[in-house]
């Protein structure tokens, strides 16, 4: 079966799932009602029966027999969704067999729990198939998505704190950067005030000196609260900090046209590197993209043995973005 096809497929068993999941709340509604009915079927049909004639048609037995039948209704329809799901699986799993297959419980509840599973890492394959060769590009510039994969390959998870600064670092890392414990990965919104990484991984490694704590911002970001690296030697919170150094502003491609125009206002230049070694940090630059990996674990042991580190990345424009689409 083809990729495609296997999409049309999952994508078709999705829209059944969730009309017969409407139908079924739908008839779940009744069934209560139903119930309620029964519960006071006297004085409802002292009710029902001066107005519309019904006093004697509308029998407790009847009442009983069509909430039986809408309960087999409702069985059916949740039987026929696992089975839609457990296709959906079974195609996953024919397109890739190394998803995970066998159920932590070998009941109806462990195989819905694995076709969601393998539902969910099939989608996730798929979107990944797209930004695999992004997230592992040769390109110089650096690629920005360079950088997230290898800190996606490099850091212990369990052992590091991660956060972003505001603008396009944020929406390229969000997606790709995997968090695998509670408190690893500090996010926070895009239109938050440029800058706040630094001081947000200062305070991080204050308060848990054992995690490698790594901010990743832009130039423009560094440009706001860069003189806190000075900050972080003093205060003995050794922190490490990408900058994507891309001399522009990549969240505002063609952004302010006017103050563009006259003052070049998204420009910048800057030695990063030299700035953090000016502040008592370690600089390191990086201009190709396989020095991005060695530069992130000197980092760590920099980090690990007390220094505050900068790494100034030789970064490109990057405008494309994940949206889930
Ligand atoms: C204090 C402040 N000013 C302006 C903004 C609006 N803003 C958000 S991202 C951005 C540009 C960021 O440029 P840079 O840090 O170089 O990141 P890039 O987009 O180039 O990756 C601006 C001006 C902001 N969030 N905070
Ligand atoms: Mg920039």
């Amino acid at each position: 079966m083809t990729k495609s096809s296997i999409k049309r497929e999952v994508a078709l068993a999705g829209q059944q799932v969730r009309r017969k999941v409407i139908f079924a709340f739908a008839l779940c509604s009744v069934i209560p009602l139903l119930l309620l009915t029964y519960a006071f079927h006297a004085p409802v049909r002292e009710f029902l029966g001066p107005i519309v004639g019904l006093k004697d048609s509308v029998s407790v037995p009847a009442l009983l027999a069509f909430t039986a039948l809408l309960m087999a209704g409702g069985a059916f329809i949740v039987w026929d969704i696992a089975t839609a799901l457990s296709r959906a699986a079974e195609l996953s799993n024919e397109q890739s067999p190394e998803l995970p297959a066998e159920p932590a419980r070998q009941d109806e509840i462990g195989t819905l729990m694995s076709s969601f599973a393998r539902m969910l890492a099939t989608i996730k394959q798929q979107w990944m198939s797209e930004w695999t060769d992004i997230l592992r590009s040769n390109d110089v510039p650096i690629n920005t998505y360079r950088v997230i994969g290898e800190l996606e390959r490099i850091l212990d998870k369990e052992n590091s704190i991660v956060t972003h600064d505001a603008g396009a670092p944020r929406d390229s890392i969000m997606p790709f950067y995997t968090a695998t414990i509670p408190h690893s990965y500090i996010g926070w919104g895009k239109t938050t005030h440029l800058g706040y990484g630094i001081p947000l991984m200062i305070g991080t490694k204050l308060a848990k000196p054992d995690k490698f704590c790594l901010n990743f911002m832009g130039d423009g970001a560094f440009g706001m609260s860069g003189l806190d690296i000075e900050t972080s030697v003093r205060a003995g919170a050794p922190i490490t900090t990408i900058v994507l150094n891309n001399g522009d502003m990549a969240t505002y491609p063609g952004g302010y046209p006017t103050a563009r125009e006259l003052f070049n206002v998204t420009k910048m230049t800057g030695d990063y590197a030299k700035l953090a070694e000016g502040m008592g940090a370690v600089g390191i630059t990086v201009t190709r993209p396989g020095d991005v990996a060695p530069a992130l674990r000197k980092a760590q042991e920099l980090n690990a043995e007390g220094k505050t580190v900068l790494i100034d990345i030789h970064s490109n424009m990057e405008s494309r973005k994940s949206r889930g689409e």
